[in-house]
């Protein structure tokens, strides 16, 4: 009998980590339970399956003595030091690292001293004003941290970032793709929108065979539970806890099936209603007249959308923000495509914080197909990722230049740095130094919690230096958890298209930073957008399509997009005479 199933161990072992963590025990040993539930958490099989077959310490960060605590578990069905544990260190108390700015010390604090052991008694006490007194609090603190609980409340729901739940789904679409008699196969819902985050993973398939393709589903090796099951549709439940919906019909509906479950359900009302208005009734098995006449059948989704007088629209538009109207008028934009890109202009080598050097970083983007590359390290006050002073700077480039020369001339490598806005709003670099670089990327990376005004006038004595060319990853913010800077968009912008400054898309997953509404917002109003990967390691290089959808969600097309131009045309615009400073 299966007793505990992955996310349950997952649960337990981040809830000692954090537990640990609470008492003050020794950091090896509580980064030894993180370790081990990010391990089972990446596992993608059913751990009782590794235990049946002998393999559990196989499991990276899994000892001998992790796996006892593992065979425990999912023989008994509980923990011994769990519990032992949960006498000293009420569970309760886990929940409060939850809130922003948080940490297992204060935790520790307001249990001791307050006797508050639950977040609603945490967020009784920050009301009443009983935390200002606190060693080490203040009126101000107190309020912060309501602010964050207030955050989290708000918030609460988790959703899963793209990044996560995209290769998870695009595995099972390989192992669905193999089942005999399936035709075709995608990603539907908001996977394939590619919004920022996803409630859950919805599989389309076009089969002749609709049993077959979803017994194969239900019995992935990440599947847990399945959760329903209709003549069309299984509803399964993860091991990692993600909810995933199948759908399958046979191939002269895979049109109709497409539009349905790619959503958004805003923009499916609106289509509905304009098949109401021909006399016909839509939904994913097909069109069919009110009337009673024949059900029209569509095998592709450009067939759905002539039928409504309109022409096909990307799925990355699919918001209900415009985009059927646009259509109407004829005047979708032609969006910006991955194979348009041509530079990257955000990247780390080993001088920073990267993993590779100068040239291996150049030769990778060449392999993927790039035509240039800005080598952007970090700057000196950034001392966590190693930040390059001055004299390093120079040093580097010098090996920048070599790299260049060493590429040929169909492949540029110039010299850039991601240069700090500090805490007070000024530049790492002076601006003698600045005017030596290629392209100038200056990011925030710290105090991102600074209010609204102050943070937002940092980011602008950025953005009217006449030597800064890009801001990076302008809210700072990190999926699924933090917000960013609560920054002024509408000042960023205007100030960003007086300056003619360029305003970056973070193709990291975990960044999407500009996300999409406000990469629409700036490229409404005239600002330009980089696409860059920020690549720590060649393998980054290949997160660039995250960068893209996320341009097209913006409505970018390849006149937005500062990666599509010659680098010639690029170097020429970056080095135009400034309007701002
Ligand atoms: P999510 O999962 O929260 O990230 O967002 P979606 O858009 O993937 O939503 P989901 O998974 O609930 O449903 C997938 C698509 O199926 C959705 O985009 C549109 C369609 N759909 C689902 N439920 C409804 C509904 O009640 N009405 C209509 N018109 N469409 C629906
Ligand atoms: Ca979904
Ligand atoms: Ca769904
Ligand atoms: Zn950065």
């Amino acid at each position: 009998m299966v007793r505990m199933k992955n996310r349950e161990i997952v649960e337990i072992f981040s809830r000692v980590a954090d537990m640990l963590a609470i008492r003050g025990d020794q950091i090896h040993r509580i980064l030894a339970y993180r370790k081990a539930a990010e391990s089972i958490e990446a596992l993608g099989r059913d751990v009782n399956v590794v235990y049946a077959e002998g393999k559990l310490t196989d499991i990276p960060g899994i000892g001998d003595t992790l796996a006892a605590k593992i065979e425990e578990m999912l023989t008994t069905g509980r923990l011994a030091f769990y519990d032992k544990l949960a006498a000293e260190i009420p569970p309760s108390l886990v929940d409060m690292l939850r809130v922003e700015g948080l940490g297992p010390k204060r935790v520790k604090q307001v249990h001791d001293v307050l006797k508050i052991s639950t977040l609603d008694e945490l967020t009784v006490a920050a009301r009443e004003g009983k935390l200002r007194d606190l060693p080490g609090m203040g009126a101000k603190s107190e309020a912060k941290l309501l602010a964050a609980i207030e955050a989290l409340a708000r918030h609460g729901d988790a959703r899963i970032p793209l990044g996560v739940a995209l290769p998870i789904a695009q595995q099972m679409l390989a192992e669905l793709s193999k089942v005999p008699g399936v035709v075709q196969a995608a990603v539907g819902g908001s996977l394939r929108r590619m919004r920022d985050t996803t409630g859950d993973i919805d599989l389309l398939v076009a089969a002749a065979d609709v049993a077959a393709v979803m017994d194969r589903f239900a019995a992935l090796d990440n599947v847990e539970s399945v959760a329903g099951r209709g003549p069309t549709k299984t509803n399964v439940v993860l091991l990692n806890g993600l909810g995933a919906d199948l759908r399958v019909l046979p191939a002269e509906r895979w049109g109709t099936l497409l539009v349905y479950f790619t959503g958004s359900k805003d923009h499916n009302v609106k289509l509905r209603e304009m098949a109401l208005k021909r006399g016909l009734s839509l939904n994913e098995h097909a069109f069919t007249p009110l009337d009673g006449g024949p059900e029209i059948l569509c095998a592709t989704e450009e067939e759905v959308y002539h039928r409504l007088g309109l022409p096909f629209i990307p799925p990355r538009l699919r918001e209900d923000r415009g985009e059927i109207e646009a259509a109407l008028a004829g005047k979708l934009p032609t969006l910006v495509t991955e194979s348009d890109i041509q530079t990257d202009l955000h990247m780390h080598t080993t001088w920073s914080d990267g993993s590779l050097s100068v040239l291996e970083m150049a030769r990778a983007a060449q392999a993927r197909g790039l035509r240039g590359v800005v080598i952007t390290d970090h700057s000196v006050s950034l001392g966590i990722a190693n930040g390059l002073s001055v004299e390093r700077l120079r040093q580097q480039a010098a090996e920048v230049r070599a790299a260049d020369a060493a590429m040929g001339p169909d492949f540029r490598v110039l010299h850039g740095t991601e240069m700090e806005i500090r805490a007070d709003g000024s530049l790492d670099y002076p601006d003698e130094v600045l005017a030596e670089l290629d392209v100038v990327v200056a990011s925030l990376h710290t105090a991102l919690s600074q209010p609204r005004e102050q943070v937002t006038q940092r980011l602008l004595n950025a953005i009217r230096n006449p030597h800064v060319d890009i801001i990076g990853h302008p809210t700072g913010r990190l999926l699924p958890d933090r917000a960013g800077a609560d920054l002024d968009m509408d000042a960023v912008i205007a100030a960003a298209a007086e300056t003619g400054t360029i305003l970056e898309i973070n193709a990291n997953p975990v960044r999407l930073d500009l996300r999409d509404v406000h990469a629409r917002m700036a490229i409404e109003k005239g600002v330009k957008i980089a696409i860059d990967t920020d690549a720590h390691s060649p393998g980054e290089f290949d997160l660039l399509p995250y960068g893209v959808a996320t341009a097209q969600r913006g409505w970018a097309t390849v006149a937005d997009v500062v990666n599509t131009w010659p680098i010639a045309d690029l170097l020429r615009y970056v080095n135009r005479p400034h309007a701002g400073g």
